[in-house]
């Protein structure tokens, strides 16, 4: 069999940064985050090849990324071999890559492909053993994720918002995710304060995120990201993941709430800006993070759903 999934990125307002569990890859602390409708990964898996294979956008995968498949696989109970092919559609392609829209497809379309009937729960559990922020993209919406699985706790418009992406840098990042959370943790002498301070947004964000209010929310989603790489940033050699244009932008955004609108900035361990605000405001903030100097391009984007299969049918060189 062979089917396809898409799944979208997710951008977290309460961040996930270290792990209780490196194998396991469970967190320290809870996270929240809401799904961007414009960064779209497609994911088609046929079973039954003669070895593991991975393509993502035309080219062949490192062997970490393969290792990382057969890890979802495996934990899927798959068995046969898979020939995976990923797409990554995203407008602004270099720089946004999504390892959790990327792998949350994987989970959706490979449980499919083996007609596997699962829960949301299990399959974001699923994907969640590729890369713990794609076990967010499984349910999408607004998500949280505590332990095995994520969770929506709140359809996409349920708050009107808009996420404008500016990026501001290009490359590959010096240091991923996975051993930047783990030096975090190993040598970060304010890694503790941060997960408590998470412990704390979390419920916090949910009670905003519940009365819609999204002042409070962006305030609390851009003092969770700079405190997060704050504790980056001490960690032993030190992780500055920001280029000069992350703090153009984090500027321009103050300078604009001082004129009346309002947006709040939220960084993933990379340069790049991604901006809340209320749709009214998209247009505005978009050619505010324009025009600051070192921005590459920008990307208006609204919440979106969670990962789905589109397509399912017996491979035809296999019948
Ligand atoms: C997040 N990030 O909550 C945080 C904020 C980046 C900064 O989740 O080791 O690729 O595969 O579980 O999920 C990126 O880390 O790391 C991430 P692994 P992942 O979105």
């Amino acid at each position: 069999m062979k089917a396809t999934a898409v799944a979208h990125a997710n951008i977290a307002l309460v961040k996930y940064w270290g792990k209780r569990d490196e194998a396991l890859l469970l967190p320290e602390a809870g996270s929240l985050s809401v799904a961007l409708d414009r960064l779209v990964t497609t994911t088609t898996v046929e079973l039954g090849a003669a070895e593991d294979s991975l393509r993502i956008d035309g080219r062949p995968a490192a062997d970490p990324e393969l290792r990382r498949a057969r890890a979802v696989l495996d934990a899927a109970g798959i068995a046969a071999r898979a020939r995976i092919e990923s797409r990554n559609d995203f407008p602004t392609a270099a720089g946004l890559a999504s390892s959790a829209s990327g792998f949350a497809a994987l989970a959706v379309a490979a449980c499919a492909a083996a007609s596997q009937q699962r829960t949301e729960r299990e399959l974001s559990a699923l994907a969640r053993m590729g890369s713990g922020s794609a076990a967010r993209s499984v349910p999408g919406g607004w998500a949280v994720w505590e332990d095995e699985g994520a969770a929506q706790v709140a359809a996409p418009d349920h708050l009107p918002l808009r996420l404008v992406v500016a990026l501001c840098g290009d490359g590959p990042k010096s240091v991923g995710s996975r051993e930047g959370m783990k030096r975090s943790r190993e040598t970060s002498p304010y890694h503790r304060a941060w997960i408590e301070q998470c412990r704390r947004d979390l419920p916090e964000a949910l009670e905003l995120l519940r009365a819609r209010d999204l002042p409070g929310l962006g305030a609390l989603a851009e003092r969770n990201a700079i405190r997060m790489h704050a504790n980056a940033l001490a960690a032993d050699p030190p992780l500055l993941y920001w280029a000069p244009a992350t703090v153009g932008c984090l500027d321009s955004l103050r300078r604009m709430r001082e004129q009346g609108t309002p947006a709040w900035a939220t960084i993933d361990a990379g340069p790049h800006v991604v901006a809340l605000c209320a749709p009214e405001n998209a247009v505005r903030i978009e050619a505010a993070l324009r025009s600051v100097p070192g921005v590459r391009d920008a990307l208006v984007c609204a919440p979106a759903g969670g990962a789905r299969v589109v397509e399912r049918r017996p491979d035809a060189r296999a019948r």
